[in-house]
């Protein structure tokens, strides 16, 4: 399957959010065995407005073995707001973390990037995932302007990185770290075998996306542009959803 980003979005988009679009995709093509993954219909490519600007939101979804689903959000509203927001969801029979990111450029800046492999079977990760991310935490210490994490954000693990990059050289630097988190999660998950325990791991996704779904600022972006029950359903369809409760 070829997955190169040839959306229409990715070009307009801040040059960070190109960069780590591209290397999200090739990095999913290159360690996993991707199928097509259907969104509801109408919410693939969805256009609305918030405060005079076009808001465009595209979406990219595929699922494999070990994932239920991976996901890769692009938008842009105007000049003015470029979004990159990425989950990869494990299959409930992985005890795999949840990957997540997240990029947002206002006016050519980035306020916020983040990224995180966020425990779901237990309280802290799996032993094989610290061994290979402590290798990294001198460069993911050694940003200049760190921020804090909101009350929500109880759900990451100690090797979140939330910076507001300040230079070229930083939003590189996250770049390099934010797809070496991704080049460990997909190399572990192939190698993990599919014995965990279902309702275990329903439990922790389900924190998961609770808390996530506590994210006013990327709740009300969407509810200007789309109203509030669009929101609402956008929030706990596409972005954070669960699968059916397991037997
Ligand atoms: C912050 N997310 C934000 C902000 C906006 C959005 C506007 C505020 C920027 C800032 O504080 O500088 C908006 N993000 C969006 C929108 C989408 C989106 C509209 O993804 C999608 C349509 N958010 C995630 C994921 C993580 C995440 C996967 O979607 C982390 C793994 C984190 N975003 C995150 C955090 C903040 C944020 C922690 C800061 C929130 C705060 O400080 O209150």
């Amino acid at each position: 399957m070829t997955i190169t980003p040839d959306s229409p979005l990715s070009t307009q988009l801040h040059p960070l959010i190109q960069q780590l679009a591209e290397a999200i995709l090739s990095t999913w093509d290159q360690h996993l065995t991707l199928s097509p993954y259907h969104l509801p219909e109408d919410l693939g490519y969805v256009e609305g407005r918030l405060e005079g600007e076009r808001l465009v939101i595209e979406n990219r979804c595929f699922q494999t073995p070990e994932f239920r689903k991976l996901h890769l959000e692009l938008a842009k509203a105007g000049q003015n707001l470029d979004i990159l927001h990425c989950v990869m969801f494990p299959q409930l029979t992985y005890d795999l973390p949840m990957f997540g990111c997240d990029i947002v450029a206002g006016r050519g800046q980035i306020s916020a990037a983040i990224v995180d492999l966020s425990p779901i079977g237990a309280e802290t990760l799996p032993q094989t995932y610290p061994t290979q991310l402590d290798l990294l935490q001198d460069r993911v210490q050694s940003f200049s302007q760190r921020r804090d994490l909101p009350e929500w954000g109880s759900i990451f693990s100690p090797y979140c990185l939330f910076i507001r990059p300040a230079t070229p050289q930083e939003e590189e630097e996250f770049l390099q770290i934010n797809t070496r988190y991704l080049q460990i999660h997909c190399q572990q998950a192939t190698q993990q075998q599919p014995t965990a325990d279902p309702q275990q791991i329903f439990r922790g996704q389900y924190r998961y996306c609770s808390q996530q779904q506590q994210n006013d600022r990327t709740r009300r972006v969407l509810e200007k542009a789309f109203g509030l029950e669009w929101a609402e359903r956008y929030m706990s369809t596409v972005l954070f959803d669960l699968p059916p409760i397991p037997d």
